[in-house]
């Protein structure tokens, strides 16, 4: 088993619907066991201007390889009817590798750690909540110190109100 973190986003759609449900099928999947999630967030979107995200990440144990999880993760987006469209444009589900254990892979469709994760806060702020003390293999930090390195305003807990 290894453990490996996923980060969650949309922003078309009911997204915090889309995102639980996203969960469910990740969960039902053989090779897969979900072991935590982080609140959901409302977050002011990055790249073009379009609609704020709902984002948030979780912890699975998986027995599958980089390029197996990523396949899953491709379909799952494509049964909600993921277009690929403009680069960082709106979407209904995006599902992104952050991390797999401490493994650094770059292949040709493939990256882990996902290469924008460090600046990104609407990652960094929800995968701190579950996984504070994981060490990013690439500078070595803990996600909670990526964090706190960034500007992390424009991106709200709305737990309470979602779910
Ligand atoms: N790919 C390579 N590495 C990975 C990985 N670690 N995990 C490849 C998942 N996929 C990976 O992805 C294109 C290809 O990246 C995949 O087919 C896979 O082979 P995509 O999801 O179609 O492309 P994208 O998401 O539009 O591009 P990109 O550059 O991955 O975007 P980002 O960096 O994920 O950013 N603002 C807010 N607030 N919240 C967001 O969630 N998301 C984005 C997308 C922009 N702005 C945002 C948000
Ligand atoms: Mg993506």
């Amino acid at each position: 088993m290894v453990k490996c973190a996923i980060a969650l986003g949309s922003n078309l759609g009911d997204s915090k619907q889309i995102l639980n449900q996203a969960l469910d099928l990740l969960s039902q999947t053989s090779g897969i066991e979900l072991i935590s999630h982080s609140s959901w967030y409302e977050t002011v979107p990055v790249g073009p201007p379009q609609p704020n995200y709902v984002n948030g990440c979780a912890i699975l144990e998986i027995e599958l390889l980089p390029e197996n999880l990523l396949q899953i993760l491709l379909k799952i987006e494509q049964q909600f009817g993921r277009i690929r469209q403009e680069r960082w444009g709106p979407r209904i589900l995006d599902l992104d590798i952050l991390l797999y254990d401490d493994l650094i892979l770059e292949l040709p469709n493939l990256t882990i750690p996902h290469p924008r994760m460090n600046e990104r806060a609407f990652v960094l702020v929800p995968l701190a909540e579950i996984a504070a003390h994981w060490i990013e293999p690439i500078s070595r930090q803990t996600i909670l110190q990526l964090s706190q390195a960034i500007d992390c305003s424009g991106i709200i807990n709305r737990n309470s109100l979602l779910k």
